[in-house]
């Protein structure tokens, strides 16, 4: 069986939760960096939230955006070193409902950053608040503890089907429930990151995780429910693809 080297980027164990996806992306996005011969050009971007995690495990040099502010800060990066590979890690509530109009913008904006947004369906790093964007109908919050309702909070919205209209490169939404997603997942964040080495524009990848943590629940059972009940309401693929398949 091949041996599966840990990428050199990765230099800091960091304090994820077990279970959590937040640490697989961040292995992805190292994995694709190092095959892409791209790592040493690059500048990550990350929230204040459970992806700060990342700044100190992750050999690059970086910057946070805090508060949902990462899409703008990445602008900021990007404009003053068009030369080097800028993406941004961070969560759904940071880039969804904190951030949303600097996540829209920048898309709008046709930006040439590769952006990753983990939607785990709830705040995490505060201690698992209800997310407007992406909590489930139903889902039992630290701030909807008899679950989310239409009525109180309005339905979750997909935000690709939002951002699809923009005029921008690439946005897809994978998911890490089974390894064969991982590698979906893996191929989406290496075509965003492609994007950029290519001088194209604005990529989005949105990979549906989970929070084992918040929502109280095994690694196990946070996969199933990513399975069964997120992807139903948050659909996997590619929505926008300009510069067609390669
Ligand atoms: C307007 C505003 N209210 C509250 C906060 C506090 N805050 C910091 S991180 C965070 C949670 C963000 O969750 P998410 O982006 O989904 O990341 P996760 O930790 O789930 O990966 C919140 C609410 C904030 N930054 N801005
Ligand atoms: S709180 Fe949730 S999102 Fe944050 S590291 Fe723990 S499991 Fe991951």
């Amino acid at each position: 069986m091949a041996k599966l080297e840990k990428p050199v980027s990765i230099i800091k164990p960091v304090g994820y939760c077990g279970g959590c996806g937040h640490g697989v992306i961040q292995r992805l996005i190292a994995e694709c960096l190092e095959e892409l011969g791209m790592a040493d050009d690059t500048i990550s971007v990350v929230d204040i939230a459970c992806s700060y995690w990342s700044l100190e495990a992750l050999d690059f040099d970086a910057i946070a955006g805090p508060h949902g502010r990462c899409a703008a800060v990445a602008t900021g990066v990007k404009k003053v070193r068009p030369d080097k590979t800028v993406y941004v890690h961070a969560g759904d509530g940071s880039s969804y409902v904190i951030g949303l109009a600097e996540t829209c913008y920048t898309a709008i904006r046709d930006i040439p950053i590769t952006m990753i947004v983990v939607n785990n369906g709830i705040f995490g790093m505060t201690g698992g608040q209800l997310c407007l964007a992406t909590t489930l109908i139903g889902d039992k919050t630290l701030s909807s503890k008899k679950g989310r309702t239409k009525e109180q909070a309005g339905q979750p919205v997909d935000m690709l089907n939002v951002f699809k209209n923009f005029d921008v490169e690439y946005v897809a939404r994978g998911a890490l429930y089974d390894a064969k997603h991982v590698d979906q997942t893996k191929r989406m964040i290496k075509r965003g990151l492609e994007n950029q080495r290519d001088k194209k524009g604005f990529s989005l990848i949105e990979i549906l995780s989970n929070c084992p943590t918040n929502w109280k629940m095994t690694p196990v059972e946070a996969a199933e429910k990513v399975k069964n009940e997120t992807e139903k309401v948050f659909p996997l693929g590619t929505y926008v693809d300009r510069g067609g398949a390669k």
